[in-house]
């Protein structure tokens, strides 16, 4: 695996050095201050690479930008409205000016309205460290009570909208803003900050499009965009929905294994590949994280490894961001059939043997809980979860105590 760090540009808290601190090899970052839809132009490309290659002294610091996340996707073309066809130019154009920039890999997510979702940006655990949690009555209560969305009580157990109705009606007027910040917050470091009005706007839009149509739209982006990075050289992976079931009524079609299989088969195309994140795949019982390896692995070019803990065997459930190797997905597993992917590509001669990974998210601990970096990114919490994902991976590949050819389910090409 390579071990890459995603890093929102110089506003982020947690410096170029602190990276290299930690071991990282390469960079994920984004243009986050260019509205999406617009095109990611050469200039502001280069001027993102120099600030990677510098260190806070001004001396090199070695690192390259190896990953875009995101490239975003815009509401227009997720809807097919407005100027979506202008959008999709422009997508081309960023993929052209990223290429020539010498950048191969691109995550996007296609959800609509908002990115990741949670209505705890900092809960506190047994240690004092605190992490991201979705919290179902929480949500419920948020979605039924203060976004106010109709229909919004139809979508949850009655024993969750009880719950949620009482948690309400004792919300101070603060918690309820905050409760509100948190689920809309769901965009890391993105220009837009959305209103309550805005995601009610955005909702209103959406109603005419139902998981199927949803689908085609994704499929019709596809058939434009993935041809072009086929023929440039890049890699288009995309992000899985987060949490992997649907909110606020929204039709989610990148949830499950299936869902990953049928997009990939709507325009089979090495260049139209996947995102394993395992934290928010790992939020639903049913997705088997290290199968899915096995199964796609093939096209999977990025990996976001972190776990969760999931607190009920129901498809929607409340989960909280545990640490990387604990919570549900059994992440020695998963890093063992990475590894046996990436022995099958190199005995296969791909020059994509090495799939970029990084620790995604992380608790916050230690100074992180003075610093407050951007939520999910801290810079000591996700230190430690690098630490722990590349200690497994150095005993796996151990030539003598580790995985092998000669050993049972080792990671040998055969
Ligand atoms: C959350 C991230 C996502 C991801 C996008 C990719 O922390 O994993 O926001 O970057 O969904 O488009």
């Amino acid at each position: 695996m390579r071990h890459t760090w995603r890093w929102f540009g110089p506003h982020d808290l947690v410096s170029t050095d602190d990276m290299l601190q930690a071991g990282v090899q390469g960079v994920v970052s984004a243009l986050h201050h260019v509205p999406t839809g617009a095109t990611w132009t050469d200039d502001e490309i280069a001027a993102r690479q120099a600030e990677i290659g510098r260190m806070r002294d001004g001396s090199p610091s070695g690192l390259r930008w190896e990953v875009v996340e995101s490239l975003p996707v815009s509401e227009a073309i997720k809807t097919q409205t407005g100027d979506w066809r202008e959008h999709i130019a422009n997508y081309k154009s960023s993929m052209q000016a990223l290429r020539r920039a010498g950048i191969e890999v691109i995550c996007y997510n296609f959800m609509p309205v908002l990115d990741w979702t949670r209505t705890d940006l900092a809960w506190r655990r047994p240690t004092g460290a605190t992490c991201m949690r979705f919290d179902l009555p929480d949500f419920a209560a948020f979605d039924i009570h203060i976004l106010a969305r109709p229909g919004a009580a139809d979508d949850f157990p009655e024993e969750v909208r009880d719950e949620a109705a009482r948690r309400f009606a004792a919300m101070t007027e603060d918690r309820k803003r905050q409760l509100a910040d948190n689920v809309v917050c769901g965009l890391p470091g993105a220009a837009e900050r959305f209103t309550l009005q805005d995601v009610r706007d955005l909702l209103q839009t959406y109603a005419p499009l139902d998981s199927a149509r949803l689908r085609q739209h994704f499929h019709d982006f596809l058939a434009e965009v993935a041809p072009v990075a086929q023929d440039l050289g890049l890699r288009l992976c995309c992000h899985p929905d987060d949490p992997p079931f649907p909110l606020l009524g929204l039709a989610r079609i990148m949830s499950t294994e299936a869902d990953y299989a049928e997009r990939m088969a709507a325009v089979d195309l090495p260049a139209n590949g996947i995102t394993l994140c395992s934290g928010s795949l790992g939020a639903r019982p049913d997705n088997d994280l290290p199968g899915m390896m096995d199964r796609l692995g093939d096209r999977v070019h990025f990996l976001h490894l972190r776990n969760v803990r999931l607190e009920g065997t129901a498809l929607m459930n409340s989960f909280f961001e545990d640490e990387h190797l604990a919570g549900g997905t059994d992440m020695v597993a998963l890093i063992a059939a990475v590894l046996r992917q990436e022995a099958r590509r190199r005995a296969s001669g791909r020059d994509d043997a090495d799939i970029p990974m990084r620790p995604d998210h992380g608790q916050d601990i230690l100074d992180d809980l003075t610093r407050h970096g951007q939520p999910g990114y801290p810079a000591i919490g996700r230190l430690k979860g690098l630490a722990e994902l590349r200690g497994v991976e150095t005993a796996l590949r151990h030539p003598d105590h580790g995985l092998s050819g000669r050993s049972r389910g080792g990671i040998a090409a055969a």
